[in-house]
C-alpha cells in the first residue's frame, strides 16, 4: 500500500490547525501509520529541503521550518501521494482552490501550513528522514 510523508508546519501548529488538518486526512480515509510532534533541527531541515538549496527563499524556508514544533506523520492509502497533494492545494495559497487545505487556511507561500511528499522517491526519502523502522512498526520479530 502506498505511503507518503506529511507535516503540519510551525504556523499550523501555532494557529491551532492540527485537529482540523488531521480531521480532513482521516475523513478522506487515509490511515495514519505514525505521528509525532517535534522541533526540526537546522541539520534535519537542510536534509529535508536539500532540493531547494541555493534558491532565493531557501534561508527563509529553513529558519521558518525550524521556528517552532511541527507535526510529522506517515499516511497510507491508495494513491495517497497524489491524493494528499490534491487535498493540500497549490504551493502558493493565493493560487490554491477553496476546499483545499492551503486554499482554506493560508495566505502566504512561506506560511502554507502543510508539507506533503511530491513523488514516491520523495516519500520514501522523507519517511526515512523523520521516522525509524521501529516507529513505523517495521521492527523485526525476535
Ligand atoms: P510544496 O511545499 O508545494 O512541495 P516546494 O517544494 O516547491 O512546494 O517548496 C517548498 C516550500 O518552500 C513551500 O511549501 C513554501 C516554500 N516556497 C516555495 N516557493 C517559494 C517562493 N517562491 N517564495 C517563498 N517560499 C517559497
Ligand atoms: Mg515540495
Amino acid at each position: 500500500m502506498e505511503r507518503t510523508f506529511a507535516m503540519i508546519k510551525p504556523e499550523g501548529v501555532e494557529r491551532g490547525l492540527i485537529g482540523a488538518i488531521i480531521s480532513r486526512i482521516e475523513l478522506k480515509g487515509y490511515r495514519i501509520v505514525a505521528l509525532k510532534m517535534l522541533r526540526i533541527t537546522p541539520e534535519l531541515a537542510a536534509r529535508h529541503y536539500a532540493e531547494h538549496q541555493g534558491k532565493p527563499f531557501y534561508q527563509e524556508l529553513i529558519s521558518h521550518i525550524t521556528s517552532g514544533p511541527v507535526v510529522a506523520m506517515v499516511l497510507e492509502g491508495p494513491g495517497v501521494i497524489a491524493g494528499l497533494r490534491q487535498m493540500m492545494g497549490a504551493t502558493n495559497p493565493k493560487d490554491a482552490a477553496p476546499g483545499t487545505i492551503r486554499g482554506d487556511y493560508a495566505l502566504e507561500v512561506g506560511k502554507n501550513v502543510i508539507h506533503g511528499s511530491d513523488s514516491p522517491a520523495s516519500a520514501a526519502r522523507e519517511i526515512a528522514l523523520f521516522f525509524t523502522p521501529g516507529e513505523l512498526g517495521e521492527e523485526q520479530a525476535g
